[in-house]
């Protein structure tokens, strides 16, 4: 019962949206989307696209599932921690977690998102199939929520908006609003497949922010004014509805792929990759923190501490009012997605502190990351220490990865999801105590 009211109440939301904004709504009916454009047209009207009803599902079972589980025994966590398999889902990267369904919906770098389902509550997901299979998509790495449970999906050049995603997931065809059409996000002639994998978030100011990494190692300076103008190398935010009110909100970031808000003080946390080709140990990565719309992170003529010397920005003057980062991390080691811990089940250090992923270095002499690392936040808002919470992907003798991390999500449950788009997989991790679980013995 309470699904069909959520569900009715989704429909009027959708509708007033539409009417909201139907002026870009009608503007855009009858234009261009690159790919598969009579299905997404069909969908903004509510129209069947044809497409194939039965989804077909991705096995859950077998000797994939069997070799990702005696992976994860050799896993490090602090103790009273446990990680298990949640789900097989391939390509996974960046997730979205349902607020008022048992389901996550999970970005690749590929052309599919993924709906992730846990039909019995066990803690363990059923289902796992294409979520808008009638809709072509283009790297939708960037999943997130606005605050009344519309899915966004920001894509490499194109921003969606699905309108109770969590009921029509079960087929083919949803509800979907074009935030920002097909070739609008950057310029065309900006498009990589370089850092243009993006991440999002619905701010306290219920604006959608973006994340926009800049495709080179270093952007040339005749590339300055345009990626300035943009947000490319920065961060963006919106209206998550009809895309209008663009600004950008941060700049001087060279590839951040993991962006997250501190519910508590509307901080807009970050996570910044290193450059390539300046050795095994400099420069650091970096976690951020905006406190305000404006500030300038360093880039391109400065990260963690070391001058960039790619085009000689090392020979300008360092700009003026650089916020420096809150978190310096070791070079190379790839921090991606990051979540702040909102559940009560962790011990109490943990609540209310940051978890990153370390995706894993691919250029260093002696590899490094393919981790997830914790990090305290104090009373005014500041990153405190920093540790290795979980590692044991890499094996550091054969330098072979048994996993790669990508991003980190609380469960309703106060359990926590770390998805690896190496192994194509998410797992979950509980916390069950120090002492031997006899409960949990059958
Ligand atoms: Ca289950
Ligand atoms: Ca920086």
């Amino acid at each position: 019962m309470k699904i069909c009211v959520n569900l009715r109440s989704a429909i009027v939301a959708f509708f007033t949206v539409l009417m909201l904004v139907s002026g870009s709504f009608f503007n855009v009916v009858f234009a261009q989307p690159v790919t598969a454009p009579a299905n997404i047209e069909k969908l903004k009207q509510m129209k069947v696209s044809g497409t194939d009803l039965n989804i077909p599902p991705v096995p859950q079972s077998g000797k994939t599932a069997d070799a990702i589980r005696a992976n994860l025994k050799k896993v490090n966590l602090p103790p009273g921690f446990k990680i298990e398999l949640y789900a097989i889902v391939p390509d996974a990267r960046h997730m979205a977690v349902a607020p008022s369904t048992n389901m996550l919906f999970v970005g690749t770098r590929k052309t599919t998102v993924w709906a992730v389902t846990d039909r019995d509550s066990d803690g363990v997901a059923d289902e796992v199939k294409a979520f808008a299979p009638s809709l072509k998509f283009q790297v939708p790495n960037g999943v997130c929520w606005t605050p009344d449970g519309f899915l966004i999906v920001a894509e490499h050049n194109r921003v969606l908006n699905f309108p109770a995603a969590e009921f029509f997931y079960e087929g083919p065809d949803v509800a979907v609003i074009e935030v920002v059409p097909q070739g609008k996000l950057i310029p065309v002639e900006e498009e990589s497949y370089n850092h243009g994998a993006r991440t999002c978030r619905v701010g306290n100011d219920k604006k959608l922010y973006i994340t926009l990494g800049q495709p080179f190692n270093v952007q040339p300076r005749e590339k300055l004014k345009i990626f300035d103008e943009w947000g490319i190398g920065g961060i963006v935010r919106m209206n998550a509805f009809d895309g209008t009110g663009r600004e950008v909100f941060a700049r001087g970031i060279r590839n951040s792929v993991g962006i997250e808000i501190n519910r508590k003080n509307g901080d807009v946390w970050f996570t910044d990759n290193q450059t390539d080709g300046m050795g095994d140990d400099i420069p650091a990565g970096e976690i951020n923190r905006a406190t305000k719309a404006g500030q300038f992170f360093g880039y391109p003529w400065i990260q963690g501490k070391t001058r960039i010397t790619e085009h000689g920005y090392d020979k300008d003057p360092l700009p003026a009012n650089i916020t420096a980062a809150e978190v310096l991390t070791e070079a190379h080691a790839a921090d991606l997605g990051l979540t702040i811990y909102t559940g009560k089940k962790f011990p109490a250090k943990y609540q209310g502190g940051i978890f990153s992923a370390q995706h894993g270095s691919w250029n260093r002499t002696t590899p490094i990351g393919a981790r997830v690392l914790f990090t305290a936040l104090k009373a005014d808002g500041s990153a405190g220490k920093t540790e290795v919470f979980a590692d044991g992907w890499l094996n550091p003798e054969t330098r072979q990865y048994s996993g790669r991390p990508v991003d980190v999500a609380n469960l309703p449950d106060g359990s926590m999801l770390i998805s690896d788009d190496f192994a194509g997989a998410l797992y979950r991790v509980t916390y069950v105590g120090e002492a031997p679980a006899k409960t949990a013995q059958r």
